[in-house]
Parts: C-alpha cells; structure tokens; sequence
C-alpha cells in the first residue's frame, strides 16, 4: 500500500454535496484503505479568475492502485459528476487531482508526480496541512509543513475554513 495525497475541488453547483458524495466514493474505490479527509475550504479562484469562489479539501489514503489505475478511477469520478461543458481552468463541478504518490516522481503528460504547482498554492497545502503536515515530497525534501511557511501571507488570505 502506497500513501498518496489528493486535492479535491468543486465551484459549480451544490459543491459540499458533490465533494461529500465523491469522498463517499473515493472511499469504496477497490485497493482504497485509510482514507483520512481535511476540512472544507472556501477559496478564492487561482488562475482564471472570472469565475466563483472554490470549495476545496484534501484526503490522505492508501492504496494497492498503481497510478494510473488510481488516475482512471479518479477521472471516471470526475465525468460521474460533470454536468456541464467545462473549459480549460474555468468552473468545474469536481476536480481531483493527485498531488503525491508516495515518492514516485515522474513526469508523463497525463501525470506528473508530484503536482508540479503544489507548492504555489494554499488551497492545496491548507487543507494537506490539517492531514499530512509530516509528508515529504522527496523530491524537493521538504514536508507540506514547511512548504505551507513559505507561502506569502497574500496566498493564505484566499483561504477560508469553513464551519462544521
Ligand atoms: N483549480 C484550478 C484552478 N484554480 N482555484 C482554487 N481556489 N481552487 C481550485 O481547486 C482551483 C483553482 C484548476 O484545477
Ligand atoms: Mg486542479
Ligand atoms: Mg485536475
């Protein structure tokens, strides 16, 4: 079993249920064990930013799937709750991307281990924080912790936990 770091995100429709229901999947992936979920987030959109706030969280698990086979199983979450046309970086209703797998580090066009933009953005390692503060990314040998102190304050401010 290989722990592996997901972000999770949603901006159109009902996003909590959405995230809720596809943790709730996630969870009954065959090869998924010890799934451990960070609170919900509300966050300003990074990128693209005519479109509505974000609610993002993340999940810590272990899994038997090697990653491409974790990667299919996750899209054909992400195309279960697709309900609209969606465009590069513009709303989406749910987005899971895998930001580590274990120490793997590889960058094919379809995945590239460790998410290559992690390390920019609070709304990913806000929430990772909350779960896996102690995870290295072997490849820049430094943990979520520390990755986390050296965002500028003007990244946190983006970042909302929300109640509950
Ligand atoms: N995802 C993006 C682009 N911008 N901004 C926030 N706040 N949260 C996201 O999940 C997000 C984003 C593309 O995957
Ligand atoms: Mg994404
Ligand atoms: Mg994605």
């Amino acid at each position: 079993m290989t722990t592996c770091l997901l972000s999770l995100g949603s901006n159109l429709g009902n996003c909590i249920d959405t995230l809720n229901s596809a943790i709730n999947d996630i969870k009954s992936l065959k090869g998924v064990e010890d799934v451990v979920c960070a609170s919900m987030y509300q966050t300003k959109p990074v990128g693209y930013l005519e479109q509505d706030d974000f609610i993002n969280t993340a999940l810590k698990i272990k899994t038997s799937l090697e990653p491409f086979i974790l990667l299919d199983n996750l899209q054909a979450l992400e195309q279960k709750y697709k309900r609209v046309r969606l465009f590069k970086d513009g709303p989406r209703t749910l987005d899971i991307d895998i930001i580590a797998y274990g120490n793997v580090c590889q960058e094919d066009k379809r995945l590239i281990l460790p998410h290559p933009r992690m390390a920019q953005r609070a709304f990913v390692l806000v929430p990772l924080n909350e779960i896996a503060s102690d995870f290295v990314f072997a490849s820049l040998n430094k943990d979520v912790a520390t990755l986390l102190n050296e965002l500028p304050q003007s990244e946190l401010d983006g970042v909302r936990k929300l109640n509950g």
